[in-house]
């Protein structure tokens, strides 16, 4: 199973470009973090990225919340993105038929297929929104991520719901990179499929609700150390953000940065190591 693999390792077994980048930035900088920088100035948002690329693989973005957004910031976040050598996932959360969130993707002010390498969609309608997503995505060489499970309490995305959205990811291969989800898919929703077929599959687990000073926050977040989530869970790239970003000046952000870059990275090298 690819949880023992390298990144290398998995970069070379992979066709979908987004993928096979990203898994190669990871193993490049020794870095399975991915920073989730959600602040609402244009400023803020480029100085903290510029603060933390050198220690991650991935920037995650919600555009839709910074208030005074050109898309000149765009063309920043790309300059950021060739200086500090990482992707960019815009976690838009697609969730309607294919025909309207193919036009969200590929249109409106964001524009998010044309700079985006990554992008996430919540399941719900069915693999319409696959089909929807890839005739924009997949002629650019992007991946999607669906949203297998959730990090918050109480959500909905669990058992027969988890099982049908790897389902769906498994009939869509080349364009379903992987999952948001809080440990590894391998085997889930998987019987009666041929096993060595399985054995070969290999979805990247993105997994947020990673924090090492909290245990959540008032609005039903839930935290877990990236040792938990990396090596105990089996994922592949821990996403942070009030951990991070909301630490305080530049010079705390770096160190948090630093240190979350570490504790993953550990965790993968403990993990593959057993
Ligand atoms: O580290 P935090 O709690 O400050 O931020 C976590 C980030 C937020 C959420 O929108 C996002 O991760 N997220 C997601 C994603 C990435 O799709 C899914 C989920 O289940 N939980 C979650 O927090 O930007």
């Amino acid at each position: 199973s690819a949880r023992l693999l390298t990144y290398a390792q998995r970069a070379e077994n992979h066709h979908n470009p987004a993928a096979k980048a990203l898994l190669e930035t990871i193993g490049r900088k020794k870095s399975n973090l991915c920073v989730s920088v959600d602040v609402t100035k244009q400023a803020d948002f480029l100085r903290i990225i510029d603060v933390v690329g050198p220690y991650i693989c991935l920037v995650k973005t919600h555009v839709d919340v910074i208030e005074d957004f050109e898309f000149s910031m765009i063309d920043r976040l790309k300059e950021l993105s060739a200086k500090h050598d990482f992707l960019i996932f815009e976690d838009r959360k697609f969730a309607d038929i294919g025909n309207t969130v193919a036009l969200q993707y590929s249109s409106g002010v964001y524009k998010i297929s044309s700079w985006s390498h990554i992008t996430n969609a919540h399941p719900i309608p069915g693999p319409g929104i696959i089909t929807g997503l890839s005739s924009i995505g997949t002629p650019l060489g992007r991946g999607l991520i669906l949203l297998a499970e959730m990090s918050s309490k109480g959500t909905l995305a669990s058992g027969a719901y988890t099982s049908q959205a790897v389902q769906m990811a498994r009939a869509h291969r080349d364009f379903v990179i992987g999952f948001i989800a809080m440990r590894r898919m391998d085997g889930v929703g998987a019987e009666g499929l041929d096993s060595t077929d399985l054995a070969n599959e290999d979805f990247l687990i993105l997994t947020p609700g990673v924090g090492l000073d909290a245990k959540g926050d008032s609005m039903g977040q839930q935290y877990r150390t990236p040792r938990e989530v990396v090596l105990e869970s089996g994922c592949d790239v821990i996403i942070v953000g009030r951990g991070i970003y909301g630490k305080g000046n530049d010079a705390d952000i770096q160190a948090q940065a630093e240190r979350y870059r570490k504790e993953g990275w550990a965790a993968y090298e403990e993990r593959i190591s057993v």
